[in-house]
């Protein structure tokens, strides 16, 4: 592995929310390191009971490459990722990375996303893409991700073939240009908000085929709250497109504007 062979995309950040990850945040913490060296990482840890916050102290105290954000409680994975984000645009970071604590996103896979940043804003990892796949994952839960996918295309019209998922890399300017300050989604829903604001503000949105290797430590903190938020906000959203776009028709105007985005 050689050192900065990322260096010509500037500084990179990436950004792991933890909430009880006590068994994976070290494993995963060290392959990230092994993978792309001159990354930096950021755990942004929700007060987990189980002291995940503090293994992951230690690790940064031997790694001047690692840091920790303690966070008050658990307040969903959106909102973990937005103080990450503002976390790195504070601290000058070029790229900024999203990825899961539990092992389904692979480390060795993050040079594919990085690579296609080079000519790219926003670059998303991809399941549902030609070569991306998963392993070991329940059916009901591909159900829910292929058909959330294609509700969240029919709805608001993106091109987005895999729109819920969390591995991704980020440009700081495309964070900048989404405005991050009226983001609506608390839970996991957040990942479609910012993939559509990106689409909608014409930025250049890749997805690259990744594979989803499903979590073999720990447990998920998916539940039902977080899937009706997912419902009801596409709908939402879907509905304030369409109001949108029927108002810029009957105002004889055709130029894209940003309607509820
Ligand atoms: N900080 C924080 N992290 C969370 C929260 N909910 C989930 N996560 C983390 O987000 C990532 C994905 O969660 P996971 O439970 O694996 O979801 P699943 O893969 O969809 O079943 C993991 O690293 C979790 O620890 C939360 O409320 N706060
Ligand atoms: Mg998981």
């Amino acid at each position: 592995m050689t050192d900065a062979t990322f260096a010509d995309l500037g500084p990179i950040l990436v950004v792991i929310p933890t909430y009880n990850e006590r068994e994976n945040v070290e494993l995963i913490v060290g392959r990230l390191r092994a993978a792309v060296p001159e990354a930096h990482v950021l755990v942004a840890d929700d007060n987990s009971p189980d002291g995940t916050g503090a293994i992951a102290d230690g690790i940064a105290a031997r790694d001047d490459h690692v840091h920790v954000m303690h966070r008050a409680g658990k307040e969903g994975l959106g909102a973990a990722y937005l103080a990450g984000f503002a976390w790195a645009l504070e601290h000058g970071y070029e790229v900024v990375v999203e990825m899961d604590a539990d092992g389904s996103h692979q480390p060795e896979q993050l040079p594919r996303l990085l690579d296609a940043l080079r000519d790219a804003d926003l670059v998303l990892g991809s399941r549902w893409v030609p070569g991306g796949s998963v392993v070991n994952w329940p059916k009901h839960r591909e159900l829910l991700s292929r058909g959330g996918s294609l509700y969240t295309r029919m709805a608001l019209s993106v091109p987005l073939r895999d729109a819920t998922g969390g591995f991704r890399a980020f440009r700081a300017e495309t964070l900048r240009a989404i405005d991050l300050s009226d983001v609506e989604s608390a839970g996991y829903i957040f990942q479609v908000e910012l993939g559509v604001r990106a689409v909608k503000a014409g930025l250049r949105v890749r997805e690259v085929p990744i594979e989803f290797v499903e979590r073999e430590l720990g447990s998920s903190k998916m539940n039902q709250r977080i899937v009706v938020e997912a419902l009801w906000r596409v709908t939402v959203w879907g509905a304030q497109d369409k109001a949108a776009k029927a108002r810029r028709l009957l105002a004889g105007n055709k130029a894209p504007t940003r309607g509820g985005w």
